[in-house]
């Protein structure tokens, strides 16, 4: 083995045509490489990416995209009488001519054989083992580049819960097992795969990898976990920094008369019915703040996760300002998130049905609306007159309820494979919500900064707060500590 070959590690993604390797591509990467179509054949030619580079600046980390197997029978036959180097290269000659997706075949397996280190091989998990009846010949095929293989199940569709997907990489298990080249069958989603889950990849490459090429990996692998660290690090800081603002956010009414409480007082029990005043202003302008801040919040989840697009729109929010009172008020009853167990709180509804908004916008107004609307008033907003007047600032209720948004938001971006295209919110399967309550619950305190007045006290309890919870939920969910 050659010193370049010790410094390069290459990975090879490889599948049936149309699996979607190039998207899993993007994904890991973090751009945008390649061409990415619901058609067989997109991809030509083999392409090497580096995926990590090492700190001392020589070892890499690189990903082949490959052309996908074709006509995998054909081809499996065609590769039997390969020990015969001329006709070989008559064959693939001949292929060139007659059969140019065959001929791309031969040539990318060919470079398979020759430069990879490990296969990744992906298979369409939305089909079961036993109808992807291409996967015998393929195997066929890889048993003849003889490196070991690695199988990722991608598009397994949203997350489930863990006792699902287990049962579906089990069953995957199962069928490879009679593939003695497989060393391990691991959940790879190219649009919803979460980044602790490529920790367990990276567990697998580096097992089978030669004694050498480990060591080069061990640096590598160090590099990416710092990267990927470095990532969350940027996530937690960014949610603590906006519990931190909506914590400390207030409006102070200077002039909020006898007449205004009195009024304030009637509104709040239906008997007055205008929907103006100086304490509704304030609340407003919370409320606008506050889905300024998620919008904040959410771009920079979105950037450091290395994904395109916009968060949620400014204008959009805008527009909805003027009809957010228009909407009817929660339940509180119904509204628990926290539930009533011992130390928990009850919150806002979190679901208020929006007019078809998605999940992290749409359930942040659900909880804004619900507040202004009324009856959800008297738990969202603290009211607490001081010798400068009225002072109108999130309630310790509504504070836990924007945490568990903001977990929820960061689960959604850090499943969304950049491979999917243009970031979108989308709902959020509802298990999550179950499991970053539980998670909720467990702490020894509840998030309660409504007290504070420092910043930085703040700021600290928010990022404890909020770190471990997310670990919690990430265990939760993958059984993997971060
Ligand atoms: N639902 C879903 N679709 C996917 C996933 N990965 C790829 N696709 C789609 O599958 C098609 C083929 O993807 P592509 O990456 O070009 O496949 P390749 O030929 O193996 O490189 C595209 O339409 C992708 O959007 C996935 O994880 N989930
Ligand atoms: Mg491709």
């Amino acid at each position: 083995m050659t010193n370049l070959e010790l410094m390069r590690i290459n990975l090879s993604l490889v599948s049936h045509t149309n699996i979607g390797k190039t998207t899993l591509a993007r994904t890991l990467l973090g751009r945008d490489i390649g061409e990415v179509a619901d058609r067989p054949h997109v991809t030509e030619t083999a392409d090497d990416h580096v995926l990590i580079r090492g700190t001392d600046g020589c070892s890499e980390l690189v990903l082949w995209d490959t052309p996908g197997f074709g006509d995998s029978i054909r081809l499996a036959q065609r590769l039997e009488g390969r020990s015969n180097p001329l006709g070989w290269f008559l064959s693939e000659l001949w292929d060139r001519m007659s059969n140019k997706a065959l001929w791309l075949n031969q040539r990318a397996i060919k470079h398979v054989k020759d430069t990879s280190s490990v296969v990744l091989y992906l298979v369409n998990a939305s089909e079961s083992p036993q109808a992807s009846n291409y996967i015998g010949a393929e195997m066929q095929i890889l048993s003849w580049i003889n490196k070991p293989v690695i199988v990722l199940l991608n598009q397994m569709g949203k997350p489930r819960e863990q006792a699902v997907e287990e049962a579906e990489l089990q069953q995957w298990r199962d069928f490879m097992a009679q593939f003695p080249l497989v060393k391990d069958v691991l959940p790879m989603d190219a649009f919803a795969r979460c980044w602790v889950q490529e920790f367990a990849l990276f567990d697998s490459i580096g097992k089978v990898l030669t004694e050498q090429q480990k060591v080069t990996f061990e640096g590598l692998r160090n590099a990416w976990s710092r990267q990927r660290r470095a990532v969350y690090s940027t996530s937690i800081e960014a949610i603590s920094h906006y519990l931190t603002q909506l914590s400390l956010d207030h409006e102070l009414l200077s002039d909020y008369s006898l007449t205004d409480q009195v009024k304030d007082w009637g509104r709040r029990f239906g008997m007055v019915k205008t929907e103006s005043g100086p304490v509704i202003d304030a609340k407003n302008a919370l409320a606008a703040r506050a889905a300024d801040l998620l919008c904040v919040l959410t771009q920079r989840l979105i950037d450091a996760h290395g994904i395109e697009g916009s968060g949620v729109k400014r204008e959009l929010l805008r527009r909805l300002k003027t009809d957010w009172t228009v909407h009817k008020a929660a339940d509180p009853k119904g509204a628990a998130i926290v539930g009533v167990g011992a130390g928990a709180a009850t919150g806002l509804a979190a679901d208020i049905a929006t007019g078809g908004l998605s999940m992290g916008l749409g359930t942040l107004l659900g909880t804004v609306i619900g507040a202004i609307g009324g009856a959800g008033a008297a738990v969202a907003y603290n009211q607490v007159k001081g010798v400068s007047g009225t002072k109108v600032s999130w309630s310790k209720m509504a504070l836990q309820n924007f945490l568990l948004e903001a977990i929820l938001l960061y689960l959604a971006v850090a499943h969304f494979g950049r491979g999917r295209g243009y970031w979108e919110e989308s709902e959020a399967p509802p298990f999550w919500k179950d499991v970053v309550i539980d998670e909720m619950k467990k702490q020894p305190h509840e998030y309660d900064t409504t007290q504070m007045e420092s910043p930085d006290e703040i700021e600290g309890v928010s990022t404890r707060t909020t770190d471990t919870i997310i670990r919690g939920v990430l265990y939760a969910l993958y059984k993997k500590s971060i």
